[in-house]
């Protein structure tokens, strides 16, 4: 790539404007064709869905990049202040069906498309889902990022454009079997390539100091391996208000002189060789989701994605501010998704000093006044740690600084707590040891002005015990952001039918104030208005029992309580729960204890970590269940149980429209806040769950009379596992003791006996953390209210009435507000307006 700049330095007038672009439906089939035969060099004869998807994408790309220039325009004319989200994890989805609704451009075009014989619906199903996440801490971000489009803030999003997304996922003989997620091998249209803004990133080496001209001492970091940076834009639309935010993810490629020096050398495979090294850091998403592997190819992402982002931030204020960088700590703030980009906060210190030559005492005061963090788990094996050893050997530069930061902060300890030497030991950034290692979330407490959980009973935890010494510190530091999901996406597009009753009895401004939704409480006793609700449910369930015929062959009948789990696979979630659930419901079946019963359909869907055996073992037992249960013809249209393979956002769409009760039944403690939850709710479903989480804030809007609570609540859970007997558990309930033993009879298993034999354990075993035994009594009584409910149709759709009505709370909108009034501090700043060309002469 060139980089020349022109000699006239002065910005062209004529390429900042041009006349607006049509959005009625003879522009946009006007645009379409000529995409179609002249850019794509298609026409008639072409019979593939795939060349009319991506025309389709450019006309309504082209909306969005009139908006975006002018969105940039605004925030860069205004001089506003600006927040940075850092974040591994950007689970987006599928952008053009978001786009259009967010644009206003459905109804044109779908006209467009018709005159030109195509379905809307069709062509976006054809578009492969951006993977680049695990699950909710990656679809959260997403859901931030169109909120605050929304909003109008100025937030960016920075993440890693990983070649291969999280892995796709097919069942073989019941078996998880992943496969590569190569989701960029077709031309993606919704991102842009912008090389010019490239950063360099330093691993290895060492550093050295020296003195520099004004005899000030000096840190240099030497004899690295560089790799580039190239950031990759992705269109962020605001909900019809002219604001197009970014999303900026970076690509990791072999610096140009690093080939040359190579090739020079003769070395023509070690040049490739090297190329790929650099190449590999933004290869493949970790598909670990609330576990941490310790590779040292992620602590590269990691650091990667930090000095990246850092330098982008750095460069462009150093640019616009003429190198004065008095304003910059409150004009910017970085929110770090997780310890995951934590790196940054010694990383922005270098920079500061080495780079920009500034103190430390000044560094870390623009630091402290520019980082905050927000924390996601509790789970022991999810908390990052790094080998002081692997450190010095990437980040040589980094560990010092972070040495300097712990020395200077156990010196606080110290004068807070004299002589209270096994506190120091408790708080420091370094774990000592066998192999002593670096706490990422020390390092981001302590170098971060705010740190949040992500939903109350989460947030008063952590203060309570994670971060009990941090807190006695520093309380004002902590505080509570509960989660939120984009009722856009997760109600206005993935269910038009309950989207188009809503609005015809409440308006649309639900759209944007998901608090509206609370007009719908009286319509409860509106008869007709509860058939609709009925009727709306009916044709989603339908939907979804399409998918589950298509995807698993097996049949779903629409009157069935449709009964759903879908979610990352892991043992807290307790999948295991629901399965024995299952076989408790097949046992009174097999028994003719059948009076009253609910017919059910049973839902499961979710991946397990590659290296997570347990979790891919429940896969199986999942999978083994539902074979003996749906073909036993004594079992009929009683029971039915389908495992989805390859859950992800686009079946989500799908899924959480036609289901009508929520499992969210995580062991009290465990799950910081969900989010599934939470679309379930908006979509009228009913939960039954446990006191986890954001479910305690869903059942206080609910009322607890539209809530199916059962199991311990986390203190409980905390004193059961003192003395836990499963065994005496199991034995004193003849429900549990009769699923235990069709369970250890191999019924399930017929031809592969043993298999399940460490599930058995785990639930035998006195110190299984998930309680699994404990909850099961109160999990089948929830269960029985459940059945009994809905049974009582008229009662059912009332509760999913008033779940729905009480459900806006849980709009990503309020959380991105909550975070701006108390975090961000950041002015709404309008896109400029679309504007005629300014050249053409004003009538
Ligand atoms: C590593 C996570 C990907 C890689 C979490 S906690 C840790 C991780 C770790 C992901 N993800 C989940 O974050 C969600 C968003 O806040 C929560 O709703 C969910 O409870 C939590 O498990």
């Amino acid at each position: 790539m060139n980089y020349t700049r022109f000699k006239n330095n002065s910005a062209c007038p004529v390429l900042t404007e041009l006349p607006p672009l049509g959005v009625d439906a003879a522009a946009l089939e006007a645009d379409f064709r000529h995409y179609y035969m002249n850019s794509l060099g298609r026409d008639r004869s072409c019979r593939l869905t795939h060349y009319a998807y991506e025309a389709l994408s450019l006309v309504v790309r082209d909306r969005l990049m009139e908006r975006w220039k002018n969105t940039r325009y605004a925030y860069e004319e205004s001089g506003c202040k600006r927040t940075h989200y850092l974040s591994l994890e950007f689970l987006m989805g599928r952008a053009l069906g978001n786009a259009v609704l967010n644009l206003g451009l459905e109804d044109e075009l779908t006209q467009a498309l018709s005159n030109v014989c195509l379905e809307m619906e069709e062509l976006a199903d054809i578009e492969p889902d951006a993977g680049l996440g695990n699950g909710g801490l990656g679809r959260l971000a997403a859901c931030f990022l169109d909120s605050c489009a929304t909003l109008q803030l100025p937030v960016q999003g920075y993440g890693i454009r990983y070649e291969y997304g999280m892995f796709r996922q097919h069942i073989v003989d019941g078996y998880q079997v992943e496969e590569p997620d190569h989701w960029l091998g077709t031309e993606n249209c919704w991102e842009i390539k912008r090389p010019e803004y490239s950063q360099r990133i330093k691993f290895g080496g060492y550093s050295e100091s020296s003195t520099d001209v004004t005899g000030k001492l000096r840190m240099r970091w030497v004899h690295t391996r560089d790799v580039l940076a190239i950031p990759y834009d992705v269109p962020i639309p605001g909900y019809r208000n002219g604001t197009v935010n970014t999303l900026r993810l970076w690509k990791a490629a072999a610096t140009e002189e690093f080939d040359l020096e190579e090739f020079n050398g003769g070395d023509y495979t070690g040049s490739v060789a090297n190329k790929n090294e650099a190449e590999k850091i933004t290869m493949v998403l970790y598909p670990n989701d609330s576990s941490e592997n310790g590779k040292e190819l992620r602590l590269q992402q990691q650091y990667f994605l930090a000095s990246a982002s850092l330098q982008d931030v750095l460069n462009r204020w150093i640019v616009t501010e003429r190198a004065d960088l008095s304003q910059f700590a409150e004009k910017n703030c970085f929110q770090l998704n997780d310890t995951h980009p934590s790196c940054a906060v010694a990383e922005l210190m270098r920079l500061l000093m080495d780079e920009q030559g500034l103190d430390w005492d000044h560094a870390w005061e623009m630091t402290r006044a520019t980082m905050a963090y927000t924390n996601h788990t509790l789970l022991p094996e999810a908390l990052e740690k790094w080998p002081v050893r692997m450190f010095q050997r990437l980040l040589p530069r980094l560990l010092e600084i972070i040495y300097e930061i712990n020395a200077r902060f156990l010196q606080q300890v110290a004068e807070r707590w004299p002589g209270d030497m096994e506190r120091q030991r408790r708080m420091s950034l370094i774990e000592e040891g066998q192999e002593p290692q670096v706490r990422m979330a020390y390092l981001a407490i302590v170098g971060s002005f705010s740190v949040n959980g992500v939903a109350e009973l989460h947030s008063r935890l952590l203060q309570e015990g994670l971060f009990r010494d941090f807190y006695e510190l520093w309380p004002q530091r902590f505080n509570n952001k509960t989660n939120g999901v984009t009722q856009r996406r997760w109600l206005a597009y993935s269910n038009p039918k309950l989207n188009d009753l809503i609005s015809a009895e409440i308006g649309r401004n639900w759209v944007t104030d998901l608090g509206q939704l609370s007009r719908l409480k009286p319509l409860i006793d509106n008869t007709t208005f509860c058939q609709q609700w009925q009727q709306v449910k009916q044709h989603n369930k339908q939907r979804l029992a399409d998918l589950v015929k298509t995807d698993c062959d097996i049949v779903f009948h629409p009157e069935a309580l449709f009964d759903v789990q879908v979610k990352r696979i892991h043992e807290y979630k307790r999948q295991l729960l629901n399965v024995l659930h299952i076989i408790h419901l097949y046992d009174r079946i097999k028994r003719g204890d059948t009076a009253d019963w609910t017919p059910r359909a049973v839902l499961f869907g979710g991946k397990a970590a590659p290296g997570y055996a347990i979790a891919k073992l429940i896969i199986k037992l999942i999978n083994n269940v539902a074979t003996v249960v749906n073909n036993d013809p004594a079992v009929g249209d009683l029971l039915k149980v389908a495992f989805l393979p390859n859950y992800r956002v686009s079946a989500m769409e799908i899924i959480c429209p036609g289901a009508d009760l929520s499992e969210q039944i995580s062991t009290a403690g465990k799950e910081a806040s969900g989010t599934g939850n939470m679309k379930f709710m908006l979509n009228g479903a009913l939960t039954i769950g446990t006191l986890d989480g954001a479910n305690i804030e869903i059942r206080e809007e609910v009322g607890d009379e539209n809530f199916f609570l059962f199991g311990l609540t986390a203190q409980e859970a905390e004193e059961q596992r003192k003395n836990y007997d499963p065994l005496a558990i199991i034995a004193a309930d003849d429900d549990l003791l009769r699923v235990m033993r069709l369970l250890q009879s191999g019924h399930f298993n017929q031809f592969e006996p043993g298999i399940f034999d460490p599930i058995i354990q785990a639930i035998k075993n006195p110190h299984d953390p998930w309680l699994v035994a404990a909850d099961f009594g109160s999990y089948l009584a929830a269960q029985q209210r459940v059945a009994e409910a809905y049974r009582d149709q008229q009662r059912w759709i009332r509760m999913s009435i008033l779940n729905t009505a009480a459900g806006g709370k849980f709009s990503a909108d309020r959380t991105m507000q909550e975070y701006n009034e108390q975090i961000w501090h950041l002015q709404q700043v309008p896109a400029l307006p679309i504007r005629q060309d300014s050249l053409e002469p004003a009538d």
